[in-house]
């Protein structure tokens, strides 16, 4: 594993772009320009901070994450390949696939304009092939400006067809979810994971009453998280995805996840640009599918 001295070294940018020791002593990238910092640990490739200059912290991150290898850090963007949630055919494997709980390569960190991109790459290895057997490579860009933008590009590297789930499973900060509306989904199809994955059909916009679990089918929408108390609402806008998920554990959910404090679900809004369920995505040999998902924060007092 490369030193986080030798990381700094070889990809740092003078006044812009560090690369430090973080939480738990796992490598962290962190920029500062003008119209933001942000942080991007090489565990799980996991965004976990994005603030542009105007605004407030955009993403949540537990006091009580774990900071470690094998284990998800809980918040900020954590991305789920190549299944989601449990995989269906073995209930001890990870949950959300094998790349969230591993060190990724730094292979670029470039500047463009007020912007820095920052390029990471993953593999499958013998730990994951102990779970799924086929071979894959990962590469995810973070173009970090005054909006966040996304894209995970899966590339099958192995002789065969290969089908998989992904998300990017963005944890809004927010003021107090129970004031929170998420708005794009209205008629819109989904699974409602706290009922069964009974199909239902939104109305309107979506407000926490409960521990909530929803997956959205067949939807190419952009997302907003309107926050009346931090008085903004945060965009999303994805392409090449066909599903949408949104999540909060609420209290009963919170008090059972040891790594998440049990009043901080109040804090999160979980809306993950992913391709799911009945829209996995099926690749040939050699085919690659890309997935983006640009994060962006407007006042709305
Ligand atoms: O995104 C919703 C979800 O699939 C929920 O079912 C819940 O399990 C959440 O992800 C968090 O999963 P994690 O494995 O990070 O605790």
């Amino acid at each position: 594993m490369t030193s986080v001295g030798e990381l700094n070294e070889r990809f740092g940018i003078s006044g812009v772009v560090q690369i430090v020791a973080g939480q738990g002593g796992l490598a962290m990238v962190r920029v500062m320009t003008e119209a933001t910092t942000a942080e991007i640990y090489l565990h799980g490739a996991q965004v976990t901070s994005f603030k542009p200059a105007e605004a407030e912290e955009v993403l949540f991150l537990s006091t009580q994450s774990r900071f470690e290898d094998g284990k998800a850090i809980r918040g900020g963007i954590p991305i789920c390949f190549p299944w989601f949630r449990g995989k269906a055919d073995d209930a001890k494997a990870p949950a959300h696939g094998v790349v969230r709980t591993k060190e990724w390569e730094l292979t670029g960190i470039a500047r463009d304009g007020d912007a820095v991109t920052v390029t990471l790459a993953t593999e499958n290895d013998e730990a994951g092939r102990r779970w799924w057997p086929q071979e894959f490579r990962v590469e995810y860009r973070v173009r970090v400006g005054n909006e966040l933008a996304l894209a995970l590009t899966v590339v099958n590297t192995g002789g065969s067809g290969m089908r998989f789930e992904e998300a990017l499973h963005t944890y809004h900060r927010v003021g107090d979810a129970e004031r929170v509306r998420v708005a794009g989904l209205d008629g819109t199809a989904y699974l409602d994971n706290m009922d069964g994955n009974r199909e239902k059909r939104q109305t309107g916009d979506l407000k926490f009453t409960a521990q909530t679990d929803n997956a959205y089918l067949d939807t190419t929408e952009a997302l907003e998280v309107v926050d009346p108390v931090l008085g903004r609402r945060i965009r999303t806008e994805k392409r090449n995805s066909r599903t949408t998920v949104v999540w909060n554990p609420w209290r009963e959910g919170a008090k059972a996840l040891s790594d998440l404090g049990d009043d901080e679900w109040r804090q999160m809004a979980c809306a993950e640009a992913s391709n799911i369920m009945a829209y996995a995505v099926e690749l040939g040999a050699g085919e690659k599918h890309t997935v983006t998902a640009v994060l962006s924060v407007a006042n709305s007092q």
